[in-house]
């Protein structure tokens, strides 16, 4: 039984030394040392030795199994230890190393064009409002003076959603909104940045989607004069004080009389060039005087009350003021063309 313990014992020894990883050590301890190993198996069996044996080999039992459990444990160290080396000289940081560089991003354009806007007009004393993009055909339409089957609903061709409900065509709908929400006696002065939808086809001025930013002015006594002021004040502050806006004759089934506002083109001066096409004007918004059936239609006595509204293309506004070519440049998202407009 003691050749056999002295054996056991050689033989885990030089196992645990020649064990690669803490997995092999495992099953070392497991199969020397457990319940089932061959260690405890002879322990089991002591009764059948004599009383004068029993203790020598109960000793030596209990010794081999302290000597393998000791080698077993400096041998894990000993594995944890490399192990812990490898993986600190895998991780060692190189300070000297210059660092990734990070990349500011920017406003788009598009959206610094809003801001700029919408400046301007608080410094006149306009508020802003919003208004749904899913929009009912009452506001978009009806309450505008354009009752179902008048023919100038399609001046905007619709993406509708159910018979009632569509992609607004234009801001004008928060007119309506904004003077229903009054009591028909407070005036409103108010502007509304937001997307539009169109079933246009794409080119390089229209786009199926874009950006309005609707305006409105409702009190006693406002008069066309007041319209042309305001306008020439943000074309001037817009594009700066060397460009001459026109008001051409037009028609708004929401507004009457009814204009367009051109801007003398900065790319010839007025000359005539192919932006322009060779008018020496680009258009960029329509306007009018609030039709007396809009203001009806919204709570306000016409009698007593009048106003003014416009509605702008701020991508055709970009265009002019930046020489872009195409509006598609604004959706496309070619991080190249975004970032010449970056402000630092
Ligand atoms: C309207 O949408 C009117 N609601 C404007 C208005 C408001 C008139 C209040 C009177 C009173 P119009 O369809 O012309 O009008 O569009 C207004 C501006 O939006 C145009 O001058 C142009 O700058 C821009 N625009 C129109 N269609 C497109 C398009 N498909 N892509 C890009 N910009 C467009």
């Amino acid at each position: 039984m003691k050749e056999r313990l002295l054996e056991l014992k050689e033989e885990a020894l030089r196992k645990v030394e020649e064990a690669e990883d803490t997995k092999s050590l495992q099953d070392i301890r497991v199969s020397y040392l457990g319940k089932k190993g061959p260690i405890t198996e002879m322990l089991r069996g002591m009764g059948k030795l004599s009383a004068e044996e029993r203790p020598v080999i109960g000793q030596l039992a209990n010794d081999v199994r302290e000597e393998i459990a000791n080698a077993l444990d400096a041998k894990m160290k000993k594995l944890e230890d490399i192990a812990l080396e490898r993986r600190m000289a895998e991780e060692t940081i190189d300070v000297t190393l210059p660092g990734r560089p990070v990349e500011v991003g920017g406003p788009h354009l598009l959206t610094s064009i809003l801001e700029e806007i919408e400046d301007l007009f608080i410094g006149m004393g306009f508020e802003i409002k919003e208004g749904p993009e899913v929009e009912t055909d009452y506001y978009n339409f009806e309450a505008l003076n354009l009752p179902k089957g008048h023919p100038a609903r399609d001046m905007q061709d619709s993406f509708y959603i159910t018979e009632e409900l569509l992609l607004r065509t234009h801001t004008s709908p928060v007119q309506a909104r904004t003077m229903g929400a009054k009591d028909g006696s407070e005036p409103v002065k108010m502007i509304c940045p937001g997307k539009v939808y169109r079933r246009d086809t794409d080119d390089a001025t229209h786009s199926h989607q874009f950006t309005q930013v609707e305006g409105l002015l409702v009190d006693e006594n406002v008069r066309m004069s007041d319209l042309k002021g305001v306008l020439n004040k943000f074309a001037k502050q817009m594009f700066g004080s060397d460009r001459e806006i026109r008001l051409r004759p037009s028609f708004f089934p929401f507004t009457e009389p009814s204009v367009e506002m051109d801007i003398s083109c900065k790319m010839c001066n007025g000359a005539g060039c192919s932006v322009c096409k060779g008018t020496g004007w680009i258009e960029i918004l329509g306007a009018g005087m609030v039709h007396p059936n809009v203001l009806r239609m919204a709570g306000y006595d016409p009698e007593t009350y009048s106003g003014f509204a416009f509605g702008m293309g701020p991508e055709r506004i970009a265009m002019l003021k930046y020489g872009i070519d195409d509006i598609r440049h604004f959706y496309t998202n070619d991080i190249r063309f975004l970032k010449q407009y970056h402000k630092v």
